[in-house]
Parts: structure tokens; sequence; C-alpha cells
């Protein structure tokens, strides 16, 4: 039997006794401690019926367990699909019928919230809770702690991650064997992982950055990560002593650099920075590295592609770029309109090429074909471009989505429930600078003929139908809409108008 991903980044740590997860209380699970609880949850799958290839969608709060419950889906051959824990019920259901998913690990809280739901699609529910209890772990603890592991070949599905969409509704990205597994093996070498490697792990592990880079990176090369229910500065501060790279988005850098007790000294025995999912400032580079001695590794990827550039291990790690595409990823610079490549140095769509990018969008051929060209190069929808010494740049998106402390929002989704609002004429939604999470959403209403916006009002209205980090700071009423000739809106202009509007003396 072959299962190349199983293999290499789970199978090749079996029978070690070594930690593979530090957990704050001071506990630890070692690799094989880890294996067991995968195996376990492997053969309670199998025994309620779910088959290779089958969704197993997760919406839980990070654990152990909620890892396992990945390394299960592997070794089993199902298909992982991980949720945000902040997305509604409402967004749930999307996902839930979207992927047909076979089974949904959730909370005890939502149970009763999803019973219905849930049987409507035929989905079986299970539980899951933050400190490892429920129907899951508990069926699963009278299992064999070995699984006979499913063959798969490099080009199956394993992981469905859905990302936002500019229009209509989120995207299932198919990811296969092959693209995690190709991805994980040029990180492991280009960020020098090895096993003596402890990587202080404070992201959420429904994302990319969290799962596939942070977990499959250390994985691979049989380290062991510090394993953080969620991000708090003071157990951050606490615990860098003791670990030897950090990952993570803009926000924790610029977080670290305000915290009063952050000092060369709790950075000395960390060998790796690393930042992605959003722009890191060079102003953040460049006090972190006055402050550390330390020069941050910024690295450039999407959900669609894993990563596809890093700034160099040795050798100059340039703040305000992106570095070099890595070993293996192609990058290609185009006109937005035509495709063609544009002159070097020039600005244009960035494209990208490898064994990294997925393999299109879950039953959506026609956002596929959109998307991904038959040469193989996927259109991400940010601008940028490549500068003489071969840096890769980033310098906007041609797609409208705001990225607020490393999640994607797109505007469309709430701008769609905020006219649906009966006070509502239209409404524009955009992001503006913000000192903590590098941009905040704002919105921007004209009022329907007799109304008026009153923001808490408005803000009410959506907290139902959508996850809290995609509400608005503030809905401000606005005459009219600026639109160009095409009777577009002008977002830029709108960008530019609210760019300094000081969002800590509005209610929140
Ligand atoms: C939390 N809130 C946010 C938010 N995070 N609002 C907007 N944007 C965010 N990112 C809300 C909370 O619900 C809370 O609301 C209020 O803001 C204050 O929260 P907080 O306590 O300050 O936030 P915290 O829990 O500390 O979370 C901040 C964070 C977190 C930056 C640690 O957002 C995070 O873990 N981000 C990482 C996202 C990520 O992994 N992205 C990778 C995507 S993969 P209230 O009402 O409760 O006060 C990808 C590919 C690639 O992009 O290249 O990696
Ligand atoms: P996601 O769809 O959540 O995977 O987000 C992917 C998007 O995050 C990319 O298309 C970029 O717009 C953005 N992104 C990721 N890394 C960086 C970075 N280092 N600098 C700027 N933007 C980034």
């Amino acid at each position: 039997m072959t299962n190349p991903l199983y293999d290499q980044l789970f199978g090749k740590n079996a029978g070690k006794t070594s930690p593979f997860l530090r957990l704050s209380d001071g506990r630890t699970i070692t690799h094989t401690g880890f294996l067991d609880i995968a195996a376990q949850i492997a053969n309670h799958f199998a025994k309620v019926g779910l088959r290779p290839d089958d969704r197993v969608a997760v919406q839980v709060d990070k654990s152990p367990e909620a890892l396992a419950v990945y390394a299960a889906c592997v070794q089993a051959g199902l298909v992982f699909l991980p949720l945000n824990t902040a997305y509604t019920l409402d967004e749930l259901s999307y996902f839930l019928e979207d992927a047909a998913a076979a089974v949904l690990v959730v909370d005890s809280k939502r149970e009763t919230a999803l019973e219905d739901m849930a049987a409507r699609q035929g989905t079986r529910l299970e539980t899951l809770n933050a400190d490892g209890t429920g129907s899951l772990t508990e069926a699963a603890s009278r299992e064999d702690r070995t699984f006979d592991t499913a063959e798969r070949k490099p080009s199956d599905l394993t992981a469905l991650v859905y990302t936002s969409g500019t229009t209509g509704r989120s995207k299932g990205a198919m990811l296969s064997q092959s693209n995690l597994l190709s991805n994980a093996r040029t990180l492991v070498e280009a960020w020098r992982f090895t096993s003596d490697d402890i990587l202080l792990h404070a992201l959420p592990i429904f994302h990319t950055h969290g799962l596939f880079v942070a977990t499959n990176v250390t994985l691979m090369a049989g380290g062991s990560m510090i394993f953080l229910p969620g991000f708090d500065i003071d157990e951050i501060a606490r615990l860098l002593p003791r670990s030897t790279v950090l990952m993570g988005v803009p926000t924790f850098y610029t977080r670290l650099l305000r915290y009063d007790g952050f000092t060369a000294d709790l950075a000395s025995g960390v060998r790796l920075f690393i930042s992605g999912s959003a722009p890191l400032l060079p102003e953040t580079h460049i006090e972190f590295e006055r402050l550390t001695g330390h020069k941050i590794i910024e690295r450039y990827g999407m959900t669609e592609t894993n990563m596809n550039t890093s700034n160099p291990y040795d050798g100059d790690r340039r703040a305000g770029t992106v570095g070099y595409p890595l070993p293996g990823v192609e990058i290609s610079i185009t006109d937005p309109d035509t495709g063609a490549a544009v002159p070097a140095g020039e600005i244009g769509m960035i494209e990208v090429r490898g064994p990294n990018v997925f393999g299109g969008y879950w039953n959506k051929p026609e956002k596929t074909a959109a998307e991904l060209r038959e040469t193989g190069f996927f259109i991400t929808g940010d601008l940028g471009k490549i500068d003489d010494d071969g840096y890769v740049h980033i310098v906007g998106r041609a797609k409208d989505l705001i990225i607020s402390g490393g999640y994607n929002i797109y505007p469309k989704e709430i701008e769609s429930v905020l006219d649906s609002l009966p006070e509502v004429l239209e409404s524009a939604v955009i992001g503006i600078p913000d000192a903590d999470f590098g941009e905040a959403v704002v919105a921007l209403a004209v009022a329907a003929p007799g109304h008026k916006i009153e923001s808490q009002k408005a803000l009410s209205s959506v907290r139902d139908s959508l996850a809290r980090f995609k509400h608005p700071r503030v809905v401000l009423e606005i005459d009219v809409l600026p639109r160009n000739t095409l009777g577009k809106v002008q977002k830029n202009v709108l960008r530019d108008r609210y760019a300094s509007l000081d969002l800590d003396t509005l209610p929140k």
C-alpha cells in the first residue's frame, strides 16, 4: 500500500518517542502518541461507513485532537475540509451543501443548532471540543491504535479549502497529495527545517498558513511545535525563548513590537521569523531587525497555490519584497487584460505555475477555467513586478479583496447583505489602513429615499449571516458612490477619502 503524503508526513515519525506537540500547560504529545490518536479516529471514520474521497468538514477549536482529524483523513484517504470557527450557521450551511460533506465535526455547543441542517444534507454530525472531549474522541478511544493506511496516488484529492470569491459564493480549492507534498519538501529545504526545530504555533489550523505551511513542514522535518490555542501575546513572549521558529501574519510582529516586555533577549534563541498571508510593512521589517537583530523572512502564498515565493535563508532578505520564486515554481507577470507577458520590471498580474498549484475549484468548472490557464498558470489576482535582482514585489490587488489580520474578506459578500436592507439603496465596502490588522473594514452606504443609515442598526443585520472578522467597523452614510464613466464604483477614490478615518473614536 502506498500513500505518499501519509508516509512522508506522518508514517516516517511512527515509533518516535520525541515530542511532537508541546502544550502551554506543560503536557507533551509524542509523535507516536499523536499517530495513535489519528489511527483511532481513522478507524472510527471507517466503522461509521466513510470511504476514501468522502469529505470531512471540520469546524472546531484548535487542539491536538483537531489536528489528529487531519492526520486521520490523510491516512484514511478522506478529503479534509477545514472551516474557520468564526463562520456563522448560514455560512456553514453553504459549505456543507456545496461539498456534500459526509461528516461535520463541530463543537458540542453548536450541535443542537446544526442537527436539522445536517439531517437535511445527509451529513453525519460529530462533536469535538477545545479540551479534546466530544462524541468523536469518545468513540475513537474504543478503537485500535493501528489503521490500515488507505492507498492514495499523488494526484488524489486530499483537502478542500474554501476561499471567498470576488463574485458569488466561496469556492473550494482542490489540493492534491502532490500539491501539499511538493510544497512541504521545498519549504523544509528553503527554510532549513530539521528535527531539532521547535515551531511556536499560534495560528489557526483551518487555513493554509497554520495547517499546511507550519504543520506539514514541521512534520516532514520530524520536529515539534509549541501548540497554542490561539494568539496570546503574553504566551508568545513566555514561550519564544523555548522556540526556534515563529511563523505568523504581520499582526503577530506589529503586536510583538508594541509589547512592553519584548526584547532582543527574548528572540535570541530563535533562528527564524517568518511572515506571510498579508503584506509586512517595510517599517515593521526594519523595526524588528533594529530591536532583535533578526531579519524576518517574508514569503508569499495562497490557498490555491500554497507557497510561491520566499526571501532567501542565506542572502539578502529585502523589506517590502516577497523574495524569489521557490524552486520549481514559475512566476510570470502579465498584462491583466491580454494575458501577454509584460516587459521585464513592469507591473502586471502575478501568475504562478508549478507542482504546488491546485487542480481547480470543486464543482465550478467555469471558475476554474477563468483562473487556471490550460498552460497550467494560475491567475492570482495579485499585482506585482520582478525587479532586476529577481525579487518579487506585490504592489496591489486586481481583485476586490480586503486582508484583515491575515483573513481574506470579500467586500461583495458584505455589500450583498447591506444592500438587502430596506434603508440601504446601495453600498461599497473598503479596507482602510489599520495599525493592528493591516486593513480594517469600513462600509459606505447610500440611504434609500426617505431613510437614514444608522451604523449600529445596519451592523446588527450582518451579525447573523457573516463571520465576526468580516463585520465592518462602521457603516457610514454617504450621498452618492463615486463611479467611473463605465458606472463602476471607484473604490480607490473611497479608500483615499477615508484613509485617515479614526476608527478608535467609533463605537465598537
Ligand atoms: C479577530 N478579530 C478580527 C480578526 N481577528 N477582526 C478582523 N480581522 C481579524 N483578523 C475580531 C475578534 O473577533 C474580536 O471581536 C476583535 O476582532 C478583537 O480580537 P483580538 O482578540 O484582538 O484578535 P485575536 O483573537 O488576537 O486575533 C487576531 C489574529 C487572528 C491576528 C491573531 O486574526 C489570526 O490568527 N489571524 C491569522 C489568520 C490566518 O491564519 N491567515 C492565513 C490565511 S492562509 P470581538 O467582537 O470579539 O471583540 C493564506 C495563505 C498564505 O492567507 O499566504 O498564508
Ligand atoms: P488566501 O486566499 O487566504 O490564501 O490569501 C491569499 C492572498 O494573500 C494572496 O493572493 C495575497 O493577496 C495575500 N498574501 C499572501 N502573502 C502575502 C504577502 N507576503 N504579501 C502580500 N500579500 C500576501
